[in-house]
């Protein structure tokens, strides 16, 4: 260990005229110099002892006379011209000057803090003020909210959109015969969104809603499915509970729906399906569509012809950002929308989980249950109408999560 430098500070007070026998207890102190802090182990109490009672020259002062040769120093005037012992400035006598070991008050001392060793210590610098900085992100688990809460470069990534589409949103689909929906927008068909499913008295207004489950909704046709039936979609999100995230969903996807007759269907997987999706809606033979519109209302298509088994319907589910085309493509890839038909009574109750093959696997063109799924990929995916499509028949429609990688 370093021994410490002395150090010019005002000793703790030795009382009296002390001619210091130099008994073992006290050598350091007396030896005073470099070799009593030698002999003192370096200990800050003993040097602090050694620096009591050395003499500004280092060494051991020369004693007075009558003092049996032992080193002292005047710490007090206490001796008189008779030779008497005189109380300190305090009152204490001091000890005995014949050569009688003085009384071993340094070590009380000893044991007291070092003030002045403290004093001589250098001074820390003040750490400088941290500049400002931009704040630490926190990363955490990605979620559906537009933010990449992960921190891995990319928003909304791995799907963490469609438990939230699925569970917070829901498609509404409409039916009329005899031309009895609304014609072009509207926020309502029949008693929906009101309710999540119902018909008007006569029976040729019907709605239902997918009911945040993912499973299927159940839309009982009637009469004859023919050129004054209408079909109608919309696309609404909950508030709750991210008001934010669902107005976004709500304004920047939604599905499209086609339909054509007589074998008229765009190929499945095409980009578009006559005007849409570049337009909302259009009325154009051969290949006719409307879609959920971006704005939560009900937008209507009129079908053609004899709905039967050469009649296509085409579905996309599309989101679109332009300023944030990385978050729409990550909800569109994370959503699947399934559209279904059965004849001759063969639908699965509303609610169920499955509709024939979906959504294990889309069954597009076979089979009196079918299904075609939208696939995350913003196409147009065709389904082909079965036998003669009627009142024995019905319309399903899932939304649901899609598992992305
Ligand atoms: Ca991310
Ligand atoms: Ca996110
Ligand atoms: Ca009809
Ligand atoms: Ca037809």
């Amino acid at each position: 260990m370093p021994i410490a430098t002395p150090t010019p500070i005002a000793a703790p007070p030795l009382r009296g005229l002390r001619p210091v026998a130099c008994s073992a207890a006290l050598l350091f102190g007396c030896a005073g110099g470099d070799a009593g802090r030698a002999a003192a182990g370096g200990d800050g109490s003993d040097a602090l002892i050694g620096r009591s009672i050395t003499s500004p020259g280092g060494g051991p002062e020369a004693p007075p006379e009558g003092t049996g040769g032992v080193p002292w120093r005047d710490v007090g005037p206490s001796i008189g011209d008779d030779g008497a012992r005189r109380p300190t400035a305090d009152g204490e006598v001091p000890g005995p000057i014949d050569g009688t070991p003085a009384p071993p008050a340094p070590e009380a001392d000893a044991a007291s803090p070092l003030p002045a060793a403290d004093a001589a210590a250098p001074a820390v610098p003040e750490p400088e003020p941290e500049p400002d900085a931009a704040p630490v992100p926190v990363c955490g688990v990605e979620t559906c909210n537009g933010q990449d809460d992960d921190c891995d470069g990319t928003v909304d990534e791995h799907g963490a959109c469609g438990p939230y589409v699925e569970a917070h949103c829901r498609l509404f689909l409409g039916w009329a015969d005899e031309r009895r929906g609304p014609a072009g927008r509207s926020p309502a068909w029949g008693p929906c969104p009101a309710a999540d499913a119902g018909r008007s008295p006569d029976g040729e207004v019907r709605c239902a809603s997918t009911r945040r489950t993912g499973g299927f909704l159940m839309l009982d046709l009637d009469g004859d499915v023919n050129g004054d039936d209408q079909l109608g979609v919309a696309f609404q999100c909950d508030p709750a509970p991210d008001a934010a995230v669902s107005a976004w969903l709500e304004t920047h996807c939604a599905l499209f729906l086609g339909h054509a007759d007589d074998g008229n269907g765009a190929p499945e997987g095409s980009a578009d399906w006559g005007p849409c999706p570049a337009s909302t809606d259009g009325v154009r033979a051969p290949r006719r569509c409307t879609s959920t519109g971006f704005d939560r209302q009900f937008r209507t298509m009129n079908l053609s012809g004899n709905v039967d088994d050469n009649d296509d319907v085409g579905v996309a589910f599309v989101c679109r950002a332009p300023d944030a085309p990385e978050r729409a493509a990550a909800v569109q890839a994370a959503v699947e929308v399934f559209f279904g038909q059965a004849d001759e009574n063969r639908a699965p109750p509303d609610g169920s989980p499955t509709w024939g093959t979906c959504p294990g696997a889309v069954q597009p063109n076979q089979g009196e249950i079918r299904c075609a799924g939208t696939a995350g990929d913003g196409r147009f995916h065709r389904l082909r109408m079965e036998g003669d499509v009627d009142g024995n028949d019905a319309l399903g429609l899932a939304l649901r999560a899609r598992r992305v990688p």
